[in-house]
């Protein structure tokens, strides 16, 4: 039998550094935390994503009130997510190039579809995937997703990189989040009831992982036509 005293102190310490490996915990009524489950698929997931990266290159957005976001951002899909002082929306073209998004990954496309039906939404079919960089010190304020058209289909978020404190709200900006992290590997699918919680991620600390370096990027893939 193991007693709590028996941890040593100075492993406790960076317990919040330690990533749950594997295994499913439901954070929400509808939401799930799949841990580890984009590990086995990283290999070709990071080629892909610089193939994407390449044709459409991350970029700073302005919010329409004017305040440039600190993650870079860029899309692939049929349709992908832009801001200007217009206002946000989906649009088929790059803002920033002018040609279409890149396709999305074929491999991204059936991990989407395998992580939605294990969280309970099988049909899930992306046709947009927005893609976040964050360095140490970026985050991303509590918001809505609201521009997607039919908010009865999940969002699909996959992080890779560096760890996050993620924050997961209720439907008011005021309600206090609960706090979770987000490490290497670990699909995450929103839906139903959760599909429109305010969510947002702390300032990202400073460290280093092995594959990305010092940055952590995430994809979620939606449905937003
Ligand atoms: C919960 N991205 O791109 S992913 C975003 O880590 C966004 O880059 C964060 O919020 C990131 O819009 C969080 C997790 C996420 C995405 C969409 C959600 C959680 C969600 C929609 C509804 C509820
Ligand atoms: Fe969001």
């Amino acid at each position: 039998m193991r007693h709590e005293t028996e941890t040593p102190a100075t492993l406790d310490l960076f317990a919040d550094d330690q990533p749950q490996l594997t295994g499913t915990e439901r954070i929400g009524p509808q939401s799930v935390i799949l841990r580890g489950f984009a590990l086995p698929l990283s290999e070709s997931l990071l080629p892909a994503l610089r193939t994407v990266v390449r044709q459409a290159p991350f970029r700073h957005l302005v919010t329409p009130g004017g305040f440039t976001m600190s993650a870079a951002m860029t899309c692939c899909g049929s349709v992908g997510w832009t801001s200007s002082r217009q206002g946000y929306r989906y649009s088929p073209q790059d803002p920033h190039t002018g040609s279409p998004w890149p396709q999305i990954p074929e491999e991204l496309v059936t991990l989407a579809q395998a992580a939605a039906e294990v969280g309970g939404f099988p049909g899930f079919v992306p046709d947009a995937c927005l893609i976040n960089r964050y360095v140490p010190g970026a985050k991303m304020s509590l918001h809505q997703d609201k521009d997607e058209t039919d908010h009865r289909w999940p969002v699909v978020s996959i992080s890779l990189g560096i760890a996050a404190i993620f924050e997961f709200g209720g439907f008011e900006r005021s309600d206090r989040p609960q706090r979770l992290s987000l490490f290497h590997g670990d699909v995450v699918v929103w839906g139903g009831v959760d599909r429109l919680r305010f969510h947002g991620v702390q300032p990202i600390r400073q460290a280093s992982h092995p594959l990305l370096g010092e940055q952590r990027i995430n994809l979620t893939l939606r449905k937003a036509l």
